[in-house]
C-alpha cells in the first residue's frame, strides 16, 4: 500500500535551510512537517511563522503544518495566508475551546483541515471532529520535542483509528520515534504516512535520497491486517 513520507523540519540543517529542502525534494519527500511551538501549550519553542512561510516559499511539495499552540483561532489568518492551497493545517483540539470553528477556517481557506491526537487522548475525545477533518495526526510522542522515546501505549488506539477510517473520510499519519520496525508494521495496516525525523532521516550522514527510497521499500515487505 502506498504511503506518504513527510520531513520533521525541526531536525533539519538551518544553516543550510534551502539545500535541506532541495534535497529532501530531490530525495522524492512527499512533504514537509512544520512543528509550530507557543512554550504555552508545549514546553519549548521550536519552529515559528517566518520559518513555515520560508519554506513555504521555496518548496515546491506541501507543508504539514503541525500548530502546537493555546486557542490557534485567535491567530490562524496569520498562519494561513503564508501557506498556499492545498497545505495542510492541524491543531490539537484540547488547545482550543471550539475546534470545529478553528477547523471551519481551515476549510475556508482551501487548506486541508487536521487534529492532532496527543498520546493521553483517547479517540472518543475526538470522535466527532473525524467527520470534519481529512487528516489525524497520531502523536506517538508527547508533543514538544523531536528525538523522545515511543510511548507503546498508543499503538492500541492507532489500530482502532485505522478501523474506524475504513468508515470515514480522513488519512491517519504517524508523528514522533518514527522507527523501521513501525513503517513495516502500520504501514501495512493502513496508516497513510509517516513524519521522519531524528530517528529515520535527520543527521544520518547518507544521501537522503538513499534513507526514503528504502523506507519505501521496507513499508511494502510485511503484511499485517487490523
Ligand atoms: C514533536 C513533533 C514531531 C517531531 C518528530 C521528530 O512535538 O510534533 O513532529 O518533530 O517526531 O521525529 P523524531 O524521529 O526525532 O522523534
Ligand atoms: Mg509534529
Amino acid at each position: 500500500m502506498a504511503f506518504e513520507l513527510t520531513a520533521s523540519m525541526m531536525c533539519a540543517d538551518y544553516g543550510h535551510l534551502e539545500q535541506e529542502v532541495r534535497n529532501l525534494e530531490k530525495g522524492n519527500i512527499d512533504s514537509f512537517h512544520i512543528d509550530i511551538m507557543d512554550g504555552r501549550y508545549v514546553p519549548n519553542f521550536a519552529m515559528s511563522l517566518n520559518d513555515m512561510a520560508y519554506i513555504a516559499s521555496t518548496a515546491s511539495r506541501p507543508l504539514d503544518v503541525h500548530l502546537m499552540i493555546e486557542h490557534p483561532n485567535n491567530n490562524i489568518e496569520i498562519f494561513l495566508k503564508k501557506l498556499r492551497a492545498g497545505d495542510t493545517v492541524y491543531i490539537h483540539p484540547e488547545a482550543e475551546y471550539h475546534p470545529s470553528t478553528t477547523l471551519q477556517k481551515i476549510i475556508n481557506a482551501g487548506m486541508v483541515p487536521g487534529i492532532a491526537i496527543n498520546p493521553g487522548t483517547s479517540v472518543e475525545n475526538v470522535y466527532e471532529m473525524l467527520r470534519i477533518v481529512k487528516k489525524v495526526l497520531i502523536m506517538s510522542v508527547n508533543p514538544g520535542n523531536a528525538g523522545q522515546m515511543y510511548l507503546p501505549y498508543v499503538g492500541n488506539k492507532i489500530a482502532r483509528l485505522l478501523q474506524i477510517k475504513l468508515d470515514m473520510d480522513f488519512k491517519a499519519y504517524w508523528d514522533g520515534a518514527c522507527s523501521a520496525d513501525k513503517i513495516q508494521k502500520f504501514a501495512p495496516m493502513g496508516m497513510d504516512g509517516f513524519v521522519l525525523g531524528t530517528t529515520m532521516l535527520f543527521g544520518k550522514d547518507r544521501p537522503y535520497g538513499d534513507v526514503i527510497k528504502e523506507i519505501r521499500i521496507m513499508g511494502k515487505n510485511e503484511n499485517t491486517s487490523i
